[in-house]
């Protein structure tokens, strides 16, 4: 090997890790991500060559996939759920409406305006119509609107537990009692799955989103999100087999059968999700979620302090703020290290208290915002 060119291109790579931000650095406040559990990222590189796309090759990581699904399975009260490990997010939700094109063979779906933007995209890609319904004064869906628009054209209705931009919960249970038995209902839990069920059992009031409800019949949880899985790691659940049977492929060359979206797939992340589940226990996510909700009512508690209001009182482990200007808040925010998210309606600045996000960095943070809301006439 050409000493001289390893070495100039790991210089090179530095430089660029070194430009990127990192959740350590308590700078990160936007996103929804954060630091892998150690366990997660031992086992990524471990696991590199696998490729679930071809799962004969691999029956050890598709063995430890099963169990995944086993397990999320048994966080969202269904003992024998089908699926599989996905990107993420976005490839979970896509293929649920995917199937509920293949099964119901009708093109509307039904989604609350606070979606994630990957049901566009869905609508997009397979051209369906998307029939967006409104928001209560907590950024939930109108579960009469809804009731409203479901038609004989109705492939899907979509709710949504853990919006991303509030953290609002949509009342699934109510979307379950008018989907049962004859319109398929996805729960889009790309957040909120590795949150609501620990937030209520430490006592929080929330309506049951997954599979207790019998109306649900898909599920998208994301692990790479509070599950403290490495990227990418999401997953989709499914309550029959008929749903993924209706994606299947089996290509005489592959050693197995497909029936997901992605050909091949990264899965290196897969033993990470089983070996952090496994590690923290019901115990140690409920102990992290109670972590990041006592540092968001702190946060809460220190924007009202310096003048600011909250649209809405957190339900889940993120924060808003309204402003009438965010983006040049975010702007001078940046300038000071710092990296905010925002909202569309109403107009916010938006903190996603994830686990890297500390009482401490809300400390260091609060006097840096504090001083760029009053340069500009916020507070
Ligand atoms: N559903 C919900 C409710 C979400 O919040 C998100 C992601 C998705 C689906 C899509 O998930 P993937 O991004 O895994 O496909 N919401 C954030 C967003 O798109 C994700 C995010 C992650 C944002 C890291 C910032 C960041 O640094 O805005």
């Amino acid at each position: 090997m050409n000493k001289g060119i390893y070495s100039q291109i790991m210089k090179e790579l530095k430089k660029a890790h070194d430009e990127d931000y990192h959740f350590s650095d308590g700078r990160i406040l936007g996103s929804m991500c954060t630091k892998p559990h150690n366990i997660a990222l031992k086992t990524h590189s471990m696991f590199v060559e696998s490729n679930l796309g071809n799962p004969g090759l691999y029956p050890g990581t598709k063995k430890l996939e099963k169990k995944v699904i086993k397990m999320l399975g048994s966080l969202l009260h269904n003992r024998n759920p089908y699926g599989h490990i996905t990107g993420g997010g976005t490839e979970s939700n896509i293929t649920a409406l995917w199937i509920a094109k293949k099964i119901t063979k009708k093109k509307e779906i039904i989604f609350p305006e606070s979606a994630h933007f990957s049901f566009h995209k869905a609508c997009d890609l397979m051209d369906l119509k998307p029939v967006e319904i409104g928001l209560d004064e907590k950024y939930r869906i109108r579960v009469d609107e809804a009731e409203d628009k479901i038609s004989d054209n109705t492939a899907c209705v979509a709710g949504v537990a853990g919006t991303t931009e509030f953290g609002a919960v949509d009342p699934i249970d109510k979307l379950s009692d008018i989907c049962a038995e004859k319109n398929f209902l996805h729960v889009d839990a790309a957040f909120g799955g590795f949150v609501i069920p620990f937030l209520k059992e430490l006592g929080h009031n929330l309506p049951d989103f997954d599979f207790k409800l019998d109306g649900v019949c898909s599920i998208t949880v994301d692990p790479h999100k509070m599950g403290m899985a490495s990227i990418p790691a999401g997953a989709l659940l499914l309550r029959e087999k008929k749903y993924l049977k209706s994606i299947s492929r089996k290509p005489v060359y592959l050693t197995g059968v497909q029936a997901c979206l992605s050909g091949t797939r990264c899965s290196a992340s897969v033993p990470g999700v089983y070996a952090a589940m496994k590690i923290l226990g019901k115990d140690g996510y409920r102990k992290i979620v109670k972590s990041c909700m006592d540092v968001t009512a702190y946060l809460s508690k220190r924007f009202k302090e310096i003048g600011l209001t909250l649209p809405v009182e957190p339900e889940m482990n993120i924060v808003c703020a309204k402003v009438k200007n965010p983006d040049r808040i975010i702007r001078m925010l940046d300038k000071k290290g710092w990296k905010i998210s925002k909202t569309k309606k109403p107009k916010c600045i938006r903190v996603v208290v994830m686990p890297h996000v500390t009482r401490k960095v809300v400390d260091n943070f609060i006097p840096d915002l504090e001083k760029v809301c009053r340069k500009n006439g916020e507070i």
